[in-house]
């Protein structure tokens, strides 16, 4: 299969690129694509070298897939280019996610409803991926009611940029070239993406409403707080939820072992329980501190963690190229 990766030189580029070989995902022509500056560059895939090319280069060679990390802007413009010439996009920003048009996709959950009709894909945010991830099985056997979530993220989820922030402060300089506008490192920072009129941020929306659209449910009440913690292995969430029916604790363990690409992880009495360190370059979404809310009836407590660029980005992103090619909708 002819794939291109839109945005191959950032940090989801390279772990696109990673996934894509662990996964034997059948690439016959790799087209690397990023922005001017650095097209010239080479980039390795699998031990050979290929050269970064141009958005025009990439649209001239008509590639089967595109899979984009390249923010939203640049998918605004450039997927639909892409989809003209027969290219099915695979598109990580948030540009096409809250379309009406374009399917929203957690393939465990959702990619039944891809048709060859679907010549863009949104790939959901991260933080949104692992929550729903966790919660789907659940909402099928109890529905869901309420979700109040907090999240612990890592600077992953910003970029190179915010990464190397965090470790010129931990080197103790102040950051060359800042991502944030407070310092990370010994920090939190209650402030992701940016802030809306309603004085949530753009990341606490997506939460919201990229849940209701995966889980095909608009009935479903989300309240999230977005955290940014000097970590860099994944993010981690705390999650209320409440159900519409009573459950049983041993149901809650069963259902959250039988969900695809979920592993739990949960022996308090021996320390276990999830964390980014562990989470790090994994696909799973490790979900523990499993327990009942005692403050009000049919309402869980879970902590969820999972590696944002992995199954928050790049494994999502490349489980639905997987998908549409058993559905016959990509060669394999
Ligand atoms: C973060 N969740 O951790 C963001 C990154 O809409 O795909 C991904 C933003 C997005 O900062």
């Amino acid at each position: 299969m002819k794939v291109a990766v839109v945005g191959a030189t950032g940090l989801v580029g390279g772990e696109m690129l990673k996934v894509l070989a662990e996964r034997n995902f059948p690439v016959t022509e790799l087209l690397l694509v990023a922005s001017a500056r650095s097209v010239g560059q080479e980039m390795e895939y699998r031990g050979r070298k290929y050269p970064v090319i141009s958005m025009d280069e990439a649209i001239a060679a008509r590639p089967d897939v595109a899979i984009f990390s390249a923010g939203g802007s640049v998918s605004k413009e450039q997927a639909p280019r892409f989809a003209e010439v027969g290219t099915v996009v695979i598109d990580n920003s948030s540009a096409w996610r809250m379309d009406p048009t374009k399917k929203l996709v957690v393939p465990e959950i959702n990619a039944r409803q891809l048709t060859a009709a679907d010549k863009i894909i949104a790939n959901p945010n991260c933080s949104t991926i692992q929550m729903v991830l966790a919660l789907h099985q659940l909402h099928e056997a109890f529905q869901i009611r309420r979700i109040v979530v907090s999240t612990y993220q890592s600077v992953t989820g910003t970029g190179k940029k915010a990464v190397d922030q965090l470790l010129e402060e931990r080197a103790g300089h102040a950051a060359s070239n800042p991502a944030y506008p407070h310092p990370i490192d010994l920090n939190v920072l209650p402030h992701i993406d940016v802030f809306e009129a309603n004085g949530y941020t753009k990341e606490e929306m997506k939460m919201v409403n990229e849940t209701r659209k995966i889980l095909s449910d608009d009935t479903i009440q989300v309240t999230a707080t977005a955290v940014r913690i000097p970590v860099m292995g994944g993010h981690s969430e705390a999650i209320n939820v409440e159900f519409a029916q009573e459950f049983e604790i041993e149901d809650i363990y069963r259902l959250l072992r039988a969900t695809d690409g979920v592993e739990v992880v949960d022996d308090v009495t021996s320390n276990r329980y999830p964390m980014p360190k562990d989470a790090h370059g994994q696909d799973a979404v490790l979900v523990g501190r499993i327990r009942r809310d005692e403050s009000q009836p049919r309402t869980l407590n879970l902590w969820v963690v999972a590696d944002n660029l992995r199954k928050g980005a790049a494994t999502n992103a490349v489980q639905i190229a997987e998908h549409m090619i058993k559905l016959g909708l990509l060669p394999a």
